[in-house]
């Protein structure tokens, strides 16, 4: 077993790719964006903004190359609408996107905040301009979802990470039509113990389709006694059977080294919402959260990820 830490994800660029500075409106941060390419070949990132109360709201930035050049929307793009949704009242957060084919749809699974705390709402989407919310779908405390982009069996599968008594792990429930779920499971745990991941994991980016099975990127967080450290692990579920996990990784492949990752708002975080597959198939963009600050961005190789999850 390689123990190595190896950098299988490698930074593009000196700094982040998009901040608040970048911003068209007053903002106080921006992080933890949701990342997809549409049919005209537009990178898009649903970004997290926070305002200056503290609480979020969701902006669209394009961009051609995915990297520079990125036009953000002159006004919020996905506002929390408390008046209807009032699982809003304290903003709407982390947004995660799936293309769904079988509806020429996009499905947002996002973290709707409020009393009762965390919990997670899906709205789907064409345009990015008109939302269908569906409502808040798991109750508070929850949070880290993204949905499959297919049904299995007749159902669709949403990934995400209650918080209960026995912890924060990844849990994967079914649904005849995308606003009812059961069948609840849990499928993969935070470790113990001095693990990395010790403390609590949560789904990063919504699950990357491979020949060899569904590959997740997820969050493992550790307290330490000058606070959490926030890295990324990865796993392997089965193709047909995603409550299956293959493969998972004993070590991080990355986590927060530069200033702007261990500085910020919330300093040590790095936190990915979205990744991009480029049309080569295998060069993967991913967009992460850089100590609730800005966006980062770093590019792997979805083979060497598969191969390093076979010699790990
Ligand atoms: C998690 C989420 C993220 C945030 C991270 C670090 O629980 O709330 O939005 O980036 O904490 O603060």
């Amino acid at each position: 077993m390689n123990q190595e830490y190896e950098q299988l994800f490698i930074r593009v660029g000196d700094g982040p790719v998009l901040t608040a500075q970048d911003w068209p409106y007053r903002a106080h941060t921006i992080f933890n964006a949701a990342a997809v390419r549409d049919k005209e070949g537009m990178y898009l990132l649903l970004c997290r903004v926070e305002d200056f109360r503290g609480h979020s709201h969701l902006c669209l930035a394009q961009s051609k190359d995915g990297v520079t050049d990125w036009k953000v929307d002159t006004s919020p793009t996905f506002e929390p609408e408390p008046s209807l949704f009032p699982e809003e009242v304290w903003g709407v957060e982390d947004p995660r996107i799936t293309y769904i084919p079988e509806l020429d749809r996009f499905a947002v699974a996002y973290t709707s905040f409020s009393y009762g705390g965390p919990g997670v709402s899906i709205a789907l989407t064409s345009d990015f301009r008109q939302f269908e919310r569906l409502g808040v779908v798991m109750p508070p405390d929850d949070k880290d979802a993204a949905l499959f982009p297919r049904k299995f069996d007749g159902k669709w599968l949403m990934l995400h990470r209650p918080q209960t008594r026995q912890g924060g792990h990844i849990w994967l429930s079914y649904s005849p039509d995308l606003k009812h779920w059961g069948e609840h499971r849990m499928i993969l745990e935070a470790r113990e113990g001095s693990w990395w991941d010790a403390w609590k994991i949560g789904l990063g980016p919504p699950p990357i389709e491979t020949a060899e099975g569904w590959l997740m990127i997820y969050h493992g967080v550790r307290t330490t006694a000058s606070g959490a450290i926030y890295r990324l692990g990865i796993a392997l579920m089965d193709l047909e059977r995603p409550h299956i996990c293959i493969r998972r990784g004993a070590t991080w492949i990355f986590g927060p080294e530069r200033p702007y990752e261990v500085f910020g708002d919330v300093g040590n975080v790095v936190f990915p919402c979205g990744t991009i597959t480029e049309p080569d198939g295998d060069t993967l963009l991913m967009y992460y959260g850089c100590a609730d600050t800005s966006i980062g961005l770093a590019q792997a190789s979805i083979k060497e990820l598969l191969d390093w999850l076979v010699r790990s």
